[in-house]
This record gives structure tokens, sequence and C-alpha cells, in this order.
């Protein structure tokens, strides 16, 4: 392709970052979609408010999360795990809008992985001082789908490591507009947010929203 004389072999190379085997970060993707998924994003919490879910061993997370799609992940005193039912409401969680889902499955082929068909957002909100210790993401059935991950407002940097959890990690900063694509073999790789900096969006204020898309179930 490049012999061919083309620079870019396709329109968004130049965007594509491969910072690990299977592991694509495209910077400010959202960014087409950003009116949209905004809109969509309030009438989600609006059904589904955001709430500080509390761990197995009973911390208080500092994150706070909902979710919306026919899966939501939770977590509380009896473990984690994934359920169709809200249980601050007892109702379904929140139809995914189709804003969401065009965002996570364009940016899945865009990293490769074509018809990804995300069932479960986990949409996790992040205030200066929160942070997401490193852990992997097991809860799921099948290793083989991958992860998109959306990032909105404020920035933040994510700490990128190995599988074990003593593994070095590297920092990858990301910004309003950003996605990353975890699928292949960076899937069960140990991952977490770093504190998070005092800051303000134009648009979402002292906040950082991250949308996890997932084939859970
Ligand atoms: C890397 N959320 O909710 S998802 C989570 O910014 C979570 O809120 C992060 O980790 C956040 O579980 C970003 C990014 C992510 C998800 C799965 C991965 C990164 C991953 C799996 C393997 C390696
Ligand atoms: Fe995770």
């Amino acid at each position: 392709m490049r012999g061919a004389g083309s620079l870019f072999a396709e329109p968004h190379e130049a965007a594509r970052e491969e910072i690990a085997p299977g592991a694509f970060v495209l910077r400010g993707f959202a960014l087409s979609m950003e009116t949209a998924v905004l809109g969509a994003l309030r009438e989600v919490t609006a059904a589904a408010p955001f709430r500080n879910m509390v761990t197995p061993g009973g911390c208080r997370m500092s994150v706070a999360m909902t979710n919306c799609g026919a899966l939501g992940w939770m977590t509380d005193r009896s473990g984690y795990r994934y359920d169709s039912v809200d249980p601050e409401s007892g109702k379904k969680w929140p139809v995914m809008p189709g804003a969401f889902r065009e965002l996570a499955e364009r940016a899945a082929a865009e990293a490769g992985f074509r018809g990804f068909r995300p069932d479960a957002c986990l949409i996790n909100r992040y205030e200066p001082e929160a942070k997401l210790s490193l852990h992997q993401d097991k809860d799921e059935r099948d290793f083989t789908q991958p992860i998109v991950s959306v990032s909105l407002g404020i920035p933040a940097i994510f700490l990128f490591g190995g599988f074990v959890r003593g593994d070095k990690t590297q920092r990858v900063p990301l910004e309003h507009g950003d996605v990353v694509v975890w699928g292949g073999p960076a899937r069960l790789r140990y991952h977490g947010v770093m504190t998070l900096k005092e800051d303000e969006h134009p648009l979402l204020g002292r906040m950082r929203v991250n949308l996890t898309f997932r084939k859970a179930g």
C-alpha cells in the first residue's frame, strides 16, 4: 500500500496508535459524534443515575457508575457480576442508545474487530481525586471479544500493565474524545486509572466520564 505511493493506506491510519499488541488508541475518534453521545448520556443517567457501588470487601468505590444495554456490570458485598436489572430501581438498565452502539461498533471495526456487537455499556464517572486501582476485566464470558473504551470530559492518565499485577505499567494520557480498543493479546492485561487531577471541561465540568462497551453475555 505504502509502496503504491499513498502515505496513509486507510483513512484513519494516521490517528490509530497500537500501544501494545491488540491495544489501539484512536485519538479524537468520538468527536464527530460528540453531540449525539452527550445527549444520549444525559438520557441514560436521568433514567439510571450514577451511584458509588461497594466492593465485595466493603469499600465504597471513588468512581461512580451506571450502565445501559441488556447487561450492566455491578459490585456489592456478594461479588462482581453482570445483571439485566438495576438494583436501585428494580427495572432493566436503560436501552443502549443508537449513538453509543454505533460509536463502539465503528471504533472496533477501525481497530480490526469486525462484527463487534456490545450488549453492555458500563459508564464510569470520575471527579478529581477519584481513581481506579489496577485490575483485570474477567467477568465476561468470551475473552476473544474486544472492549471499547470512550473517554469524555477532563483528562486522565490510564495505566496499562502486563499479565500479573506486579508487571511494569505504561502511562497513556487520555483526553475528551479518545477511544481505545483492547482485544486479542491485550484483553487480559492489568489496567487502571491514576488519581484524577483538578480540572474543568467546557461541556462536562469537573468530571471525566468513561463509556466501556463489552460483549458480556
Ligand atoms: C486494558 N475502566 O471499567 S476501560 C473498567 O477509564 C475500566 O474507566 C477504565 O477499566 C476507565 O473496568 C477504562 C479500559 C480497559 C478496559 C478493559 C481492558 C482497558 C483494558 C482490558 C485489557 C486491557
Ligand atoms: Fe477494567
